[in-house]
């Protein structure tokens, strides 16, 4: 079943790029005509194939799970994607883990690539794919690319001996050819498959995936995802008016300004009794998926009307979230719409209400979260991992009392759902919370990052947020901080009213300086009135210019701050010898404590993107200078360096400052940006004959993919040095990990500033002592690291218990104590107990893990575990000296025995037992 010649996804008219030549419903019609006949004709298995653009393959799916419906039976369905060129998406812009995530919702036999691609070319999206797919993988390359006259000349026995190269890794079930390839191709193939087990499916832990063009996975290293709310018509009065006057381009720069932002998903919604909503929502996604700097996020599909949703879902390729479905109309109606969000391939929020309404108290939310749950699971097979729960965030501060305890209530459902109902996740609308603050937005930020803080710690996953309306939790001035903390945590019955004092006084304060008069004046007495004796710090935002430089930089990166960076930066250059010092030094240290803050759910990421901005601007701003400083040293030998963050990975502040640093010393930089595949990186390598390949990486799975980019430079058997760096690489991965699969060398540098002394030392006469030394040191490290590793094999029970030491009384003579029951040591000698301190808990204590004495030879922990062996020893001699401490001891003897696995302790008296010990085995 073929992709149609038109497209779903892209616009059929140059001047309007919102304009379709086929509509959904259209392909749906097509496809099940399609299916009906060749069901008849009685084929066993469908192949949708050529997919190029995955809305086509979804409305083919939906075709095809139709019919079946309608006759009551299934047969097995493929799906083949087609990656049209090297840069490894399908025409319409979807990575590959993008397609495979959006066709996922189909239960698929199997799942492939074919077309387009020689084998040759296809190998990376195939080792890809069968990484990454739940399903059977198959391969259905081309005889080659095609020549000058569109023919293809690649020969049989080539062709199958690269197709080898997939069976021999086993990587694919089911293997073919297409384009160009002929009977004998596919003969000589199926020849050489003889020789190979299929792929086993692998065992892939379940993730929520959402897709735009590119993939959303939710780990636990996400920590929070945003979802832009200003494309929201009710939310955003600017948006509205902008879709009420057709204004579309306009409309769109707010979404791109949120992804600029960094909004992880954009929640689009249209409803307003003034607008044609349905035609709004359509028009406007249709736009959205013109845009790849939009469209590359999965989008929220916000309405609470059905056909509005399923209008949009008609529209979109990728794999969105529905907002939202729920119990208010009944069971029927609810699984109804979840199945259809299944068949669209969509994930849902699950609104906590029940057909009495909405849940407001923890035991209603909790009762109508699990009610949900199994309704989807049971009876839908709706899998958990797209389920996710809204548990209604209302607003708290009212004056009602019984909303006081709505944030609480909410936290809590959140910490229940997440320990119940397994994979499910939680997400709600912040901004409602603090609706009673309306006007007062200092309070409002601060009670929106206060919820956050507490409600992501119970395992909050997604929410739709202002990120213009959030603080950083570390940031909040203390007074305010615990203030927010008594009303959203409901500490206190009087909460709200000390909040709203505080919040008055705030606004007095800050219209009192806006009129000129002393800002900072006249808080005592309302500190005092709140109780904290503190003042607001509310009219001294700008105090912070008066501290010292280098706290002024931390503070501006963390606030995200870029109006005196550059100011900053130019006066605490002077405090540096060099200005790559003061990169390496404040800056880094205010961005490390950023990751801290984001990591503990204290920031939030368009903060960091903020944070992200005013580095960028720092290190621009040093850029000449570290120019400046390195002329006239002395450069033995520069080269060519290609420079990549790897694949999947955005970050490139880091590689940057490489970058400038490298660039100065006279290195030529071939900078191939962020998101990098291997592919790209080794085929530029190649081609511009680079001496060196430096990859960056900030993020766990970036550690995979450098040791995947190693493999492939072994493979294609480049000669060069490999140079790994970034946060969160690390020597002792380099060494275990990366290093193994590449014969040549793999460094692994911690700093910019060190990485030109590193390739002074590559290039320069000792190389080979250099590489040598390197090699053996990474030796070292790795095998330090297996030995540790080694597992120790345990006896089952029985054979232990049969393995027990075994005593013979009667050969064996006892001594009765001089002195039985319990005895008191007083005064023992420091210097003498000093001797049996074992040393070893000593260093675990202090997190240099590792046995005594032998961890001084340790290559990496040695000179520290030394230098802290030697603090420790002075002070010990210090208390010993001018005895600081005095020790003393109680022990006791008794008559024991052994009783099965356990000890007996017997009393004073004769037959007595004081207490029995209980163990596995004695
Ligand atoms: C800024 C930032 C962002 C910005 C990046 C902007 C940009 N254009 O780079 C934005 C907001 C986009 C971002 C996004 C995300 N981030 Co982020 N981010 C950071 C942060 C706070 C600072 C990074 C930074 O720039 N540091 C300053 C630079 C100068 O340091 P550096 O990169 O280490 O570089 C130095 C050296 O390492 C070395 N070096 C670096 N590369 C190379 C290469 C070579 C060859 C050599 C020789 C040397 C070298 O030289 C540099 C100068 O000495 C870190 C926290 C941290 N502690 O690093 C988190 C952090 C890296 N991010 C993190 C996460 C989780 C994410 C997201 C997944 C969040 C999300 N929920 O979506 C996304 C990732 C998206 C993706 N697919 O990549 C985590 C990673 C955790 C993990 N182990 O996986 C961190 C550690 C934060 C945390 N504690 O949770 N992030």
């Amino acid at each position: 079943m073929g992709p149609t010649n038109r497209t779903a996804s892209m616009s059929s008219d140059v001047n309007d790029p919102g304009a379709r030549a086929v509509t959904f419903d259209n392909l749906v019609e097509a496809y099940s005509e399609q299916a009906r006949g060749l069901i008849e004709g009685g084929v066993d298995v469908l192949l949708v194939e050529t997919i190029f653009d995955v809305l086509n393959a979804k409305a083919a799916l939906f075709a095809i799970d139709s019919v079946f419906e309608e006759r009551g039976m299934r047969i097995p369905v493929m799906v083949s994607g087609t990656i049209t060129d090297a840069s490894g998406r399908t025409l319409t812009g979807q990575t590959l883990e993008a397609f495979l995530v959006s066709v996922s919702h189909f239960p698929l036999l199997s799942v492939g690539l074919n077309c387009a691609l020689g084998a040759e070319q296809l190998r990376p999206f195939v080792q890809e794919l069968s990484a990454k797919s739940p399903f059977y993988v198959s391969a259905h390359p081309n005889a080659g690319l095609p020549n000058q006259f569109g023919e293809y000349d690649q020969a049989a026995d080539y062709m199958a001996s690269i197709a080898e190269g997939f069976m021999k890794e086993g990587w694919v079930n089911i293997i073919g050819g297409c384009c160009g390839t002929t009977p004998k191709h596919i003969r000589k193939i199926a020849e050489v498959a003889k020789k190979y087990k299929p792929r086993p499916l692998p065992s892939l832990a379940k993730q929520t995936k959402l897709s735009g063009l590119e993939v959303l996975a939710i780990t636990p290293e996400t920590n929070f995802v945003n979802i832009g709310e200003r494309t929201n018509v009710s939310g955003s009065k600017k948006f509205a008016r902008l879709i009420r006057e057709e204004k579309y381009s306009e409309a769109l720069a707010i979404a791109r300004d949120q992804v600029e932002g960094g909004a992880q998903v954009i929640d689009i919604c249209m409803d307003e009794a003034m607008l044609d909503s349905e035609k709004a929502m359509v028009k406007f996604v249709n736009l959205v998926m013109a845009e790849p700097d939009i469209s590359k996020l999965p989008l929220m599909i916000d309405s609470s009307k059905w056909d509005i949703i399923e209008s949009a879902l008609k529209c979109i390729q990728g794999k969105s979230i529905v907002n939202s479905i729920s119990l208010k109309e009944g069971e029927e109606v609810f699984l109804d719409h979840a199945k259809k969000i299944r068949k669209y391939g969509a994930a849902a929020v699950v609104m906590l209400f029940d057909e009495k309404g909405q849940a407001d108290t923890y035991a209603k939310r909790i009762a109508v979260a699990e009610r949900c749950y199994r309704l989807l699971v049971d009876r839908l097979n709706f899998p958990p991992e797209d389920i996710i729960f809204d548990p209604n965030v209302l607003a708290i501060a009212t004056g009602i009392e019984e909303h006081n305890n709505y944030a609480v209530d909410f936290i809590k459902t959140t910490e229940w759902i997440k320990q119940s109902l397994p994979y499910a996740k939680v997400s709600g609308g912040i901004s409602n919370l603090s609706f009673s603050f309306r006007g007062m937005d200092r309070v409002r930020e601060a009670i929106h990052s206060v919820f956050l803080y507490h409600a992501i710690k119970a395992g909050l996953d997604m929410g739709i947020v202002n990120p213009g309306m959030l603080q950083v939790y570390t940031e909040i001035p203390a007074d305010l901080l615990h203030l927010v903390e008594d009303v959203v945590l409901n500490r206190r019955k009087d909460g709200t009213e000390r909040l709203v004092k505080y919040a008055e006084m705030m606004q007095s304060e800050a219209e009192g300086g806006e009129n000129g008069a002393d800002g900072v004046g006249g808080s005592g007495g309302i500190g005092g009135a709140v109780g904290t004796g503190r003042g607001s710090s509310f009219a001294k935002a700008d105090a912070w210019r008066s501290l010292p430089v280098v706290e002024r930089i931390k503070h501006a990166l963390i606030r995200g701050l870029d109006e005196f960076i550059e100011d900053d930066v130019e006066e605490a250059r002077t405090l540096f010898s060099r200005s790559i010092e003061l990169i390496e030094g404040p800056l880094m240290g205010g961005m490390n404590e950023v990751g801290d803050l984001f990591g503990a759910g204290k920031m939030f990421l368009p903060q960091v993107v903020k944070s992200a901005r005013v580095m960028k601007k720092a290190v621009a701003k040093l850029a000449p200078y570290i120019e400046l400083e390195s002329e006239g040293e002395e450069v033995k030998s520069a080269g060519k360096l290609l420079l990549a963050t790897v694949k999947g990975d955005v970050h490139d502040i880091g590689k940057n400052i490489v970058s400038v640093v490298l660039a100065c010393n006279n290195y030529q930089i071939i900078d191939l940006g962020v998101m990098v595949p291997a592919e790209k990186i080794i085929d530029t390598a190649i081609k511009e004959k680079v001496d060196f390949i430096g990859l960056s990486g900030l993020i766990t799975p970036s550690l995979e993919e450098m040791v995947h980019v190693a493999s492939e430079m072994e493979r294609r058997e480049l000669k060069i040095p490999l140079l790994v760096g970034g946060a969160t690489t690390s020597e002792i991965h380099a060494a275990v990990k990366i290093a193994p699969k590449y014969t040549n060398s793999v460094i692994h540098v911690k700093d910019a500033s060190k990485a030109a002394g590193v390739l002074s030392a590559l290039r320069g006469l000792n190389s080979v002592e250099y590489e040598s030394a390197l090699a053996r040191k990474y030796d070292g490290l790795r095998n330090d690291h297996n030995s540790r590793k080694v597992e120790q094999v345990l006896l089952p029970l029985e054979a232990a218990r049969k393995n027990k030491q075994k005593i013979d009384w009667n050969s064996t003579k006892l001594f009765a104590p001089n002195q039985p029951g319990i005895s008191e040591l007083h005064d023992i000698d420091i210097k003498e107990l000093s001797n049996y301190i074992d040393w070893t808990f000593f260093f675990f204590a202090w997190k240099v893990s590792g046995k005594y004495p032998s961890i001084f030879k340790d290559p990496v922990k040695g000179a520290e575990a030394k230098k802290l062996f030697d603090d420790g020893l002075m002070y010990l001699k210090e208390i010993i000296d001018k005895k600081l401490v005095t020790a003393k001891a109680v022990f006791g003897l008794f008559p024991a025995a052994a009783e099965g696995d356990d000890v007996m302790v017997y009393g004073s008296a004769a037959g007595t037992v004081a207490t029995r010990f209980r163990f596995l085995r004695n």
